[in-house]
């Protein structure tokens, strides 16, 4: 048996940066991880940081080598018709701009810090129960090194992502989900080659979607559109690279190739569960929802929640006062489904639809060609994508 304040499921983005926020403000906590620490290090996923995620990370003093080597960009490219159109997302919100800086590496800052700090965090431990929710003493009964561990705490978080157990131990008649799923899916790999543009670039071709980004000026991330029943073994390392040059081709420009060390399709999902709060059990990050990752958003909106809940924790700490916890489902909510369009929004912009019909056609080739013209529909894309503000009451 052990104690705690704050117990947090899962040391992914969500988990770690609200353990690091509570650690700043003297609360103490618990993270519970069921994989390893080399697994969670290298799992390749997101790459871009919203202006407000990298501003809490430095904050919370997670962000020396954020700072060091991050790589800050002012826009877009958006690509059709093999021609470039440049967003200057920049220009659009007043100088905002987000940094290019991989999940890997926010993880890795994180976890070095929590382990330099001597604070509880046990990996290959899996937590198999959540009782006591409705209680003023949650438990979390973990396993670890073959032993059952029962973990009491004032509050739990559940931060295990999508297939955790945090929203699988909310009674199905509190909480409510609400699900598309979109007929694609996204083959991503890493590649060691220097990137072959400044800014990433979204493409949209015929033969479907296709993105530029980079991790550092000697690695970058490419994804295609492929169909969700694909498998990576139907694409080799030749065809991916011919499809990609194909797919994001404008007049002068080459896209540099080289050695692919990492290669896996994901499907493509929204998912939003409400309410996020079941007692004194919280959800935050993907166990929440999930958003299409055109947009860039999921683990903003992991930082996003847990900045949230960072607060209201500290609020009942020190004064006593629920306020911010009450508030917590519905203001972080309010962020996740404008997230949640916009996500899809982009998705819808770029992808092609294996569904569509000519009038959906005619649609989406409108909608790029007033995206590429219009200042308003840049600004509207550009604060969108570079992240809004908390969003204050009374607005979307
Ligand atoms: P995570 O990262 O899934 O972490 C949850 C952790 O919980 C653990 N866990 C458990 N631990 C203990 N006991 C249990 N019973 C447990 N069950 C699960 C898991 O092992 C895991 O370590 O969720 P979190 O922290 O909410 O973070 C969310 C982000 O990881 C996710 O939203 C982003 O990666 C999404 N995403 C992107 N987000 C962005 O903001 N910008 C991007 O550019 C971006 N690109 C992407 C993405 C996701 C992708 N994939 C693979 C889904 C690109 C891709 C390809
Ligand atoms: C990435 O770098 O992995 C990345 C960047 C932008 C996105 C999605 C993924 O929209």
């Amino acid at each position: 048996m052990m104690r705690t304040q704050v117990a947090i499921v899962g040391a992914g983005p969500a988990g770690l940066t609200l353990a690091q926020l509570l650690a700043v403000q003297g609360i103490d906590s618990v993270v519970i991880e069921a994989r390893s620490r080399a697994y969670v290090e290298k799992r390749i996923r997101a790459g871009i940081l919203e202006h407000n995620t990298r501003d809490v990370l430095i904050e919370s003093g997670a962000g020396a080598r954020l700072q060091r080597e991050g790589l800050v960009h002012h826009g877009i490219e958006l690509r059709f018709d093999n021609q470039a159109h440049r967003v200057a997302m920049s220009d659009y919100t007043g100088g905002r701009t987000v940094t290019v800086y991989g999940q890997t590496e926010v993880v890795k800052d994180l976890v070095n810090i929590r382990v330099a700090a001597g604070l509880p965090l046990y990996f290959d431990a899996k937590a198999v129960s959540i009782t006591g929710a409705d209680t003023d003493s949650p438990v979390v009964t973990f396993e670890h090194d073959g032993t059952i561990t029962e973990l009491h705490a004032d509050f739990v978080i559940g931060a295990d992502g999508f297939h955790g157990i945090g929203r699988q131990s909310i009674p199905a008649d509190q909480i409510s989900t609400i699900e598309k799923i979109y007929p694609f899916a996204w083959l991503g790999i890493l590649a060691d080659v220097p990137p072959s543009c400044d800014e990433l670039i979204y493409a949209n071709h015929p033969n479907g979607f296709a993105m530029h980004s980079m991790r550092s000026p000697s690695v970058s991330r490419l994804y295609l559109q492929v169909d969700p029943s694909d498998d990576v073994k139907n694409w080799s390392d030749a065809r991916i690279w011919s499809e990609l040059a194909l797919r994001m081709h404008t007049p002068g420009w080459d896209l540099k190739t080289g050695p692919i060390t990492d290669k896996s399709i994901t499907p493509m999902r929204s998912f939003v569960a409400s309410t996020l709060r079941y007692g004194r059990l919280f959800l935050a990050g993907d166990a929440a929802h999930i958003v299409p990752p055109t947009g860039a958003k999921g683990l903003n909106l992991a930082v996003a929640d847990v900045t949230l809940l960072s607060d209201a924790l500290t609020g009942f700490y020190r004064t006593g006062s629920e306020k911010g916890l009450e508030e917590y489902s519905e203001t972080a909510l309010r962020r996740v489904w404008r997230a949640s369009h916009f996500s899809y929004w982009m998705t819808t912009l770029l992808h092609v639809d294996p569904n569509a019909n000519e009038f959906d056609r005619a649609l989406q080739r409108s909608n790029l060609a007033y995206v590429a013209s219009s200042d308003a529909a840049k600004t509207s894309l550009s604060e969108n994508y570079v992240g809004l503000a908390v969003i204050p009451k009374g607005k979307v």
